[in-house]
């Protein structure tokens, strides 16, 4: 087919292929959230509807692109961990990156009625995304170490800064006074003595974010196998989860 003259200005667009073996990781997180949650009156300070909702749209990820291996998410942010031989797009950044955040913030509208039922979407959310590569396997479980410890520090002091203004009476500027320059475990102490609660009886996917991982379970009454997407909501700092899990580190293909 012959060429129209314009076709030259396809020799603007550049390479942008993730290095070979290298794990590669999306991250999504809400644009201006702090405006959004409020406007929108999530509840603090964890609002488990819209946690669910975030699950789900990253399970809508999971369930177009299989070789997304394992998601973490907690408060606005979802992390996407690509299998480190995946040929998804070529590896081309621009065309994962994107694709990923589509997906996702679509969904995120798309499902929105199925969890808020009672409340309106006032205005189309957005999330940015990055990629980051990483080329061993302690790198990686670093980088969801990091998240899931992000996840216990703000969780820790969301909770105890509520309980006291809710349990309490406390204004923000006295709860702020508190907190300020205390140790987890004297948040800990403060949380149980001054508002009766003992932080390990919160619910884990507010202490410990949301991991989706596949499984392989059997459906009757054919007992045929089929891999379904599942929510836990685990510690994955330690060595147990990826003992069980160890297809998602060790997979060949
Ligand atoms: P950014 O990411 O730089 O565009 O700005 P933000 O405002 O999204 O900041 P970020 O991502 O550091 O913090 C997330 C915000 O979302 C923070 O203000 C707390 C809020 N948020 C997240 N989950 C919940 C929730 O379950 N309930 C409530 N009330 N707020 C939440
Ligand atoms: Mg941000
Ligand atoms: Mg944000
Ligand atoms: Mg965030
Ligand atoms: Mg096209």
């Amino acid at each position: 087919m012959a060429k129209s003259k314009y076709e030259y200005v396809r020799s603007f667009e550049f390479e942008d292929r993730c290095l070979q073996n290298c794990w590669i990781v999306v991250r999504l997180d809400g644009r201006s959230f702090h405006r959004f949650t409020s406007s929108h009156k999530f509840e603090k300070p964890n609002d488990k509807r819209a946690l669910e909702l975030m699950n789900r749209s990253a399970a809508a990820v999971m369930e177009e692109f299989r070789d997304v291996s394992l998601a973490y998410g907690q408060s606005d942010e979802y992390s996407f961990i690509l299998r480190k031989n995946t040929d998804l797009y070529n590896r081309r950044q621009s065309k994962i990156m994107s694709a990923i955040n589509s997906i996702f913030s679509s969904s995120y509208v798309y499902y929105w009625n199925t969890y808020f039922e009672d409340k309106k979407l006032l205005y189309p959310p957005s999330f940015d995304a990055r990629i980051v590569l990483y080329p061993t396997d302690q790198n990686l479980r670093d980088y969801l170490s990091w998240r899931q410890a992000d996840t216990h520090i703000n969780n820790l002091y969301n909770t105890a800064f509520w309980g006291l203004i809710s349990m309490k009476g406390l204004s923000n500027n006295e709860a702020e006074k508190v907190l300020s320059g205390t140790v987890s475990s004297e948040k800990n102490e403060i949380l149980f003595k001054e508002c009766g609660t003992n932080y390990n009886n919160e619910l884990p996917i507010y202490r410990k974010g949301t991991v989706l991982v596949r499984k392989l379970v059997n459906l009757p009454p054919s007992k045929s196998k089929k891999h379904v997407i599942c929510p836990l909501h685990v510690d994955i700092i330690g060595d147990s989860f990826w003992e069980e899990y160890n297809e998602i580190l060790n997979s060949k293909d």
